[in-house]
Order: C-alpha cells, then sequence, then structure tokens
C-alpha cells in the first residue's frame, strides 16, 4: 500500500493511481473469435463455448418455470424475505428517477414543442457468476429496466459444471420479474443476447458488469446491441478529516479489497493522524479478513495520502473519478457540492459501500476505472429513448417561416423552402 504525504507522492505513483483503464485491448481477438463463432453456430456454438468455459453440458439454454421453483424452495424462506425487501427499495428508488412520459412548452403562440419517454423494448442484464456469483446484481440489472417498461427482460449468468444456476442468483431474477433466463456466460453470452440464436432472444441493450472478456465483448457488439459502459474491478476513494473513524474507513477497504485482486482503494485525508491510524487497522482487518489472498493482492493498489487542505482531497478526487466515493468530514455538503465525477457517492459515517451494494436502493451497477468523468451509473434512463414532439398551426408556422425558408434556400435545398411555403400561400 502506498502511504504518503501528497508533496511525496512521485509523478509516476500518481499516474499509476489515475490510469486504471487496463488491458482492455490485449484480449480482442480471442473476443472476437467468439464472438463470430456464435454468430455463425448459433445454439451449438453456445453450447460448445459453455461446454469449454464453464465445464457444464447444457441441452435447454433457458432456465424453465420448474427449474426456478425448484431454486426457490431450495433458497432459504429469510434470504428470500431480505431479497425482496432489497427489491422493493430498489424499485422505489428507481421509480424515483422516472421522468414525466410526455411534456410540452410554447414558447411561441401556435409552436408547441415536447418530449415524450418510451422504454426500449428489449434489454439483456449480464450477472456474473462463477466465482463471483452476485444475486444482487440480478436484482439492480433487472428491476430498473422493468421499472422502465421494458417488455423483455432477459437475463445471462453461467451456469456451474452441475448445469445449474445458482439457486438464489435464480431467486433474485424470478423476484426482480425476468422474462427470460438463459445459462449462459462470459463472452457467448454477449454474443447471444446481441446476435439472437434459436433458443435466445436478441435483445437491444446489454447492461450489467463483467470481467475483461465481457467488458471488451460488449464493446465490441455496439453495431448490434447499445450497452450501458465497461464496469470493471470494484474502487472506493473515501475522503476524510479528524473527525472521521479509523476502523470505519478501514472496514471500507476491506470490503472494496474482497472483491477482486484488482479492486483498487484510496483514502484521502487532511489529518495525518488519521491515516496512521487508518494504516493500522487496516493491517490489523486484513489479518481477518476471510478472503486474505484476495484482499491482500488488491491492498497493494491501496494508497493512504496525506494533503494539507481540502481543496486537495477533492482535486485528487476529481482527477481520479471513483466508482464509489466516500465523504467522511464535518462539512458534507460543502465537499459534496464540490465533486465532479463520481458513480456513487456515500455521504456520512453511516453510508457504507455495502449499503448501496446490496439494501438501500441506489445501483451497484457503476461505470469504473476513471469513466465516472463521461458515464453515469446504472439508472432509469439507461432503458428509455425519447422522441420529440411538435405541435404547429398555421400562426405557429408562419412565425418561423421566414427563417425556414431563407436557411433551406441558403443550403440549396428548394424542396424544404417548398414545403413550408405551400402551407403559408393561401
Ligand atoms: N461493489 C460492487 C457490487 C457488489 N458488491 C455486489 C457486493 N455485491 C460493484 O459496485
Ligand atoms: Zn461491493
Amino acid at each position: 500500500m502506498l502511504y504518503k504525504h501528497l508533496s511525496d507522492v512521485t509523478e509516476e505513483e500518481m499516474d499509476k493511481l489515475l490510469d486504471r483503464t487496463g488491458e482492455l485491448m490485449d484480449v480482442t481477438d480471442t473476443v472476437s473469435a467468439i464472438l463470430h463463432d456464435v454468430q455463425e453456430k448459433g445454439d451449438d456454438g453456445l453450447r460448445e463455448y459453455t461446454k469449454k468455459f464453464d465445464k457444464a453440458d447444457i441441452q435447454a439454454i433457458e432456465v424453465t418455470p420448474e427449474e426456478i421453483e425448484e431454486a426457490m424452495e431450495l433458497v432459504d424462506a429469510e434470504l428470500i424475505r431480505h431479497l425482496k425487501i432489497a427489491a422493493e427499495n430498489i424499485r422505489n428508488f428507481h421509480a424515483a428517477q422516472l421522468p414525466e412520459k410526455t411534456w410540452f412548452i410554447e414558447p411561441t403562440p401556435g409552436i408547441k414543442l415536447g418530449q415524450m419517454a418510451t422504454p426500449l423494448a428489449s434489454v439483456g442484464a449480464y450477472v456474473p457468476g462463477g466465482r463471483a456469483s452476485y444475486p444482487s446484481t440480478a436484482l439492480m440489472t433487472i428491476i430498473p429496466a422493468k421499472v422502465a417498461g421494458v417488455k423483455s427482460v432477459v437475463m445471462c449468468t453461467p451456469p456451474g459444471p452441475d448445469g445449474k444456476i445458482n439457486p438464489l442468483t435464480l431467486a433474485a431474477a424470478k423476484v426482480a420479474g425476468a422474462d427470460h433466463i438463459y445459462k449462459l456466460g462470459g463472452v457467448q453470452a454477449i454474443a447471444a443476447m446481441a446476435y439472437g440464436t434459436e433458443s435466445v432472444l436478441k435483445i437491444d441493450k446489454i447492461v450489467g458488469p463483467g470481467n475483461v472478456f465481457v467488458t471488451v465483448a460488449k464493446m465490441m457488439v455496439r453495431d448490434k446491441a447499445e450497452i450501458d459502459f465497461p464496469a470493471g474491478p470494484s474502487e472506493v476513494l473515501i475522503i476524510a478529516d479528524d473527525s472521521a473513524d479509523a476502523a470505519m474507513i478501514a472496514s471500507d477497504i476491506l470490503a472494496q479489497a474482497e472483491h477482486d485482486p484488482k479492486s483498487v482503494s484510496v483514502l484521502v485525508t487532511t489529518s495525518s493522524e488519521l491515516a496512521e491510524q487508518t494504516n493500522d487497522e487496516v493491517k490489523k482487518q486484513a489479518d481477518a479478513a476471510v478472503r486474505k489472498e484476495i484482499v491482500d493482492s488488491s491492498l497493494e493498489n491501496a494508497a493512504i495520502i496525506v494533503t494539507d487542505t481540502m481543496d486537495e482531497c477533492i482535486e485528487i478526487s476529481n482527477d481520479f473519478a471513483p466508482e464509489h466515493l466516500e465523504i467522511m468530514v464535518r462539512d458534507e455538503d460543502s465537499v459534496l457540492e464540490r465533486i465532479e465525477n463520481a458513480g456513487s457517492i456515500f455521504v456520512g459515517n453511516y453510508a457504507p459501500v455495502a449499503a448501496g451494494d446490496y439494501a438501500s436502493g441506489t445501483n451497484h451497477v457503476l461505470p469504473t476505472a476513471g469513466y465516472p468523468k463521461i458515464y453515469s451509473g446504472l439508472n432509469i434512463h439507461h432503458f428509455l429513448k425519447y422522441s420529440t414532439i411538435q405541435k404547429i398551426s398555421k400562426e405557429g408556422l408562419s412565425s418561423i417561416g421566414d427563417t425556414v425558408i431563407s436557411l433551406a434556400e441558403k443550403e440549396g435545398l428548394q424542396a424544404h423552402a417548398d414545403s413550408v411555403k405551400l402551407r403559408l400561400n393561401d
């Protein structure tokens, strides 16, 4: 772990912290071969790759209603209750993001301008499986699509070697309201949803996190299916002053570190005392970590940076553009209002990232690696598109007629000009 005063951080160290886009390009050849194969061979190609990568023999690619019922019975009733609580909170928060279906303004008499939101027809949710199997991600991807009004929401998640999907992930998909569930993971899942096969519905947009292969596959099928954004290894940046609690900060660093050996956690603070205590706490908590191996390698990417001013903390955070930002300072709002780039922001001592990961209701599918500079985390607008509308009377058209005619004629488009003249000449 890097632990330094800002003035001692070298340019190289800072660059390494800020540039996290990684080795996406290294895997493009492998990915494009699989995409191509699935496009050619359809279901047979999917079965082949599922055998190769997931070690599973699958006949039917789609999960049956009986399999879903079986999973619902296998999962502890108490866990189903918790899934439902989380689902309700996620549903409510995303419903609050819904824009007005249709609105109009009348800037000039006789010209009414408006906008109408309509949901995408079909969406595919990719939910990672295997070592990192996240039922919570099924809730986070399927529920907003359903709240937006998407008719066909499909989920892909890889099967285990027994050909079955993790029962809790299936239960989560059911609670969230998925319309079709396919036993597919990796690049083959992305290919199946983007191109469609005999068994898999072709969808309009793919959302959800994945490893580098999945991320590159999503980026390569964009001519067939829109995507949300690249989402890589999890990250947190914490801005804290001397009012913060070192044990709490360390626990959030550990929570991030246990995700992936490539996860990144950063504390920027104006308090050298807090920095020292956090450094000790991280070591102490890491010793007792359940996923110690992952935590230890991830902590190699961690950093504690002490600054002289809160302005410097904020500047580092805005440059870093973290997936998750925690603000643990006395004057929270004055820091919050200066944040420019962050996927999801957690304010105060009692807002750990884990709250948003599972149950508060905000979405945990977020851009990483600095992409919060240009992308928003998953939200209702990812599932909607907007049509503009105009209702114009003859009076309204005459008020802009000369402008349209003059500009059209100047562009050499006489028919455009005539379409207006014809309407205005009695
Ligand atoms: N922090 C992860 C999401 C997650 N955490 C799922 C636990 N389960 C990426 O935002
Ligand atoms: Zn997490």
